[in-house]
């Protein structure tokens, strides 16, 4: 297959609600898409960087430019034989910028399953027709706002609730929400705002039985996170730390965590994910697909990776009506009775994009030519 064209396109979507993490909120999402033809065949896919970068150093800004100068340049003309290629090949082109990287290296995998008739769950390795969906709740100032809030996602189906904490924000929620839900599974997510400081404190949520404990400490702190580990019973697991198979390699031998979420769009892609499973599952640690508030688009992608084998946890792939009021994607993902979202068995994605939706909410659309 041949990289015949990249055109780049910026929509406009607003939250059904504002999602809170410990750095800061988003209320709407400015979303990149990366649509790319490979000689007849169009893939697509979603960077998941955000407008500020206060989940990684990456923005939809740096990603537009890593992309338009230096990442579409270079793939433009070029020919692979299959879409694990891409990304060792952008690797080559510039360090890090892993989300850049992944909406070109995710549309290469969607384009190349949809031009073999193939849906992108089964081109990935997928076996799951269906899989668990849990909810992630942003940080609420009302205590019993958030309780509400919770009472409806689990009698939506939800099979865990996973909920955002801060520093200074969480034990008396914990309690609160336990009070209310003693069984409910639950996990917490920290997004990296705790310290060494933190250690006995986060040890001490061990009583609340929480299914795992996210990203406590920084990205780069996986001693931190070993050392935590080490005193915990409940299991720590790795978000923003893991940005590359071989970063995740170090975390499995420094013990930093017993669990990993894997994110197709913060690692590079789908070649990327695989790997990062694998080495997951040979060192017998169960990973989960998380999100980014994706689109359809970006949805479709992470549903069909968590069809893999070892993806053993409820993942980040909530229904589309959880983040949209309506989705560029038909049809929209939905929760069956089960708290399960179907794989979709068309090819590629296996969901269609809604263009005339897409079209009234697109700010900006760009198409890169190769160098004359
Ligand atoms: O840390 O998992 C995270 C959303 C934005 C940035 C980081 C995270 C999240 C979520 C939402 O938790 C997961 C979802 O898309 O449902
Ligand atoms: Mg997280």
């Amino acid at each position: 297959m041949r990289i015949d064209r990249i055109r780049l396109r910026a929509i406009e979507l607003r939250l059904r609600e504002p999602f809170r993490i410990s750095s800061g909120v988003t209320h709407q999402r400015t979303i990149l898409l990366a649509d790319i033809d490979l000689g007849g065949v169009t893939g697509i896919a979603e960077c998941v960087a955000g407008e500020a970068p206060n989940y990684s150093y990456e923005t939809i800004d740096t990603a537009r430019i890593v992309i338009e100068r230096h990442l579409a340049p270079a793939l433009l003309g070029r020919t692979f034989e299959h879409p694990g290629e891409v990304g060792p090949f952008l690797d080559q082109v510039a360090r890090g910028h892993r989300m850049a990287k992944a909406a070109l290296e995710m549309a290469v995998w969607e384009g190349w399953a949809r031009g073999r008739g193939v849906s992108l769950a089964e081109a990935l390795g997928g076996k799951k027709s269906a899989v668990p969906a849990g909810v992630s709740i942003g940080i609420h100032p009302d205590t019993d706002a958030l309780l509400e809030r919770i009472g409806r996602f689990v009698d939506t189906g939800y099979r865990r609730i996973k909920l955002k904490i801060s520093r200074g924000h969480d034990i008396r929620i914990l309690e609160a929400v336990r009070a209310r839900y003693p069984r409910v599974p639950l996990t917490v997510d920290a997004n990296a705002d705790y310290g060494q400081e933190d250690l006995d404190h986060l040890a001490g949520l061990d009583r609340f039985g929480l299914v795992l404990v996210e990203q406590p400490f920084p990205e780069d702190a996986l001693l931190l996170h070993a050392r935590l580990q080490e005193r915990m019973e409940t299991d720590v697991c790795l978000d923003e730390s893991i940005t590359s198979p071989d970063r995740c390699r170090e975390a499995v031998e420094l013990g930093a965590g017993r669990v990993v979420n894997i994110k197709p769009g913060r690692v590079g892609g789908h070649g990327p994910s695989l790997e990062i499973h694998d080495i997951c599952a040979g060192a017998g640690l169960p990973v989960w697909c998380g999100g980014m508030l994706e689109s359809g688009i970006g949805r479709a992608h992470n549903v069909a990776l968590a069809s893999l084998p070892n993806m053993r946890l409820p993942n980040d792939t909530s229904a589309s009506d959880r983040y949209w009021e309506r989705d560029v994607v038909v049809p929209p993902f939905q929760l069956d009775d089960q708290g399960m979202v179907a794989v979709p068995t068309g090819p590629g994605m296996g969901v269609e994009v809604d263009e005339d939706y897409l079209r009234a909410i697109q700010v900006d659309s760009t198409e890169i030519s190769p160098a004359a």
